[in-house]
């Protein structure tokens, strides 16, 4: 491969996220109006129609194709739209004056900077509860026992057993616990891996696929999910040093655990190699041109120097 990885790959993977993002944005502005209570839904409007890359309906929608099923049907688009509410609210609460206090999110004012704490709380609390009636709505098209995993999937995924897990590990970590390489990936597939996971594992189900198939899906997508973390990870390193302490990454700066910081700079990136390899190694078993896009994916995250 070469210096980006993608050597080989012949597949517009910028022409495919252009256009999936694009129906995932039409669809979110459709699911969430602007009418009374104003205030409220202009709050979630906000964090959820502002930006962001759609990674997670995307891959939610590719794991549709990737099992033969048509990414363009209700229901794969409900499950999409779906993910990024979960998402929407999670980085509302995490940017809380109680959780990371952050006054800025994709380059703007953070959701409680703009519409207050009390405001963001419930926009948050809202798109939680809207993803759920909008994949239990917007599933009628495809058996009753296939909308109930989709269900059980994104509620393991932003409950005790995902995101809020993971946050309330990381906040542990925060308040001076020590953090060991255990931790810090129980941290990352909580925080971060379980929800891309979910989004694949439902766009695959919907899309009806084999057992056999999801759970490949769900490794794939696992997999992936740390990748974007240790990647991360080193990228800060690698900037810092480039700058030399002019502004240290923010994670580093904060002391807080890391990859490079627990197994070496070398060690992590031999980690993301690994990861990179064993997530492709799992679409082996689809057809090479449905699963062109989520090996781009893979690629990208691994290889992204920014
Ligand atoms: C209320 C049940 C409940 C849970 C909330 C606050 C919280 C618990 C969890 C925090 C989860 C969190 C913020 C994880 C970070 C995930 C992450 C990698 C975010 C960045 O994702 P990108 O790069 O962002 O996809 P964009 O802006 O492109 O959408």
């Amino acid at each position: 491969a070469g210096e980006d990885g993608l050597d080989g790959l012949d597949f517009d993977f910028e022409q495919y996220m252009t256009s999936k993002a694009a129906a995932v944005n039409e669809a979110l502005d459709r699911a969430l109006p602007l009418r009374h209570p104003e205030r409220l839904r202009e709050s979630m409007r906000y964090s959820l129609l502002a930006g962001g890359k759609r990674v997670r309906p995307v891959l939610a929608l590719a794991a549709c194709e990737l099992v033969g099923g048509d990414a363009s049907a209700a229901a794969p688009l409900a499950v999409a739209c779906a993910v990024e509410m979960v998402h929407a609210m999670s980085l509302v609460h995490d940017d809380l004056p109680c959780m990371d206090d952050d006054a800025l999110r994709r380059g703007r004012p953070a959701n409680h900077v703009a519409f207050g704490v009390a405001t963001a709380l419930l926009a948050g609390d809202a798109l939680l509860a809207l993803a759920f009636e909008h994949v239990a709505r917007g599933c009628g098209g495809v058996p009753a026992e296939r909308t109930l995993r989709a269900v059980v999937e994104l509620g393991s995924a932003v409950g005790a057993e995902g995101l809020a897990a993971g946050q309330a590990a990381d906040l542990a970590g925060e308040g001076g616990a020590a953090v060991g390489l255990a931790d810090l990936e129980y941290i990352h597939v909580h925080k971060t891996a379980r929800l891309l996971e979910a989004a694949a594992v439902c766009g695959a189900v919907v899309g009806g696929g084999a057992d056999e198939e999801v759970e490949s899906i769900r490794r794939y997508a696992r997999r992936v999910g740390l990748l974007f973390q240790v990647v991360d990870d080193v990228l800060d390193v690698t900037r810092t040093s480039e700058q030399l302490g002019k502004t240290a990454g923010k994670d580093l700066a904060a002391g807080k655990a890391t990859y490079p910081k627990l197994m070496g700079v070398d060690g992590a990136r031999a980690y993301a190699a690994e990861l990179v390899a064993s997530a492709e190694a799992e679409l082996d078993r689809f057809d090479a041109g449905r699963a062109a896009p989520l090996r781009h994916l893979a690629r990208l995250i691994a290889y992204r120097q920014k």
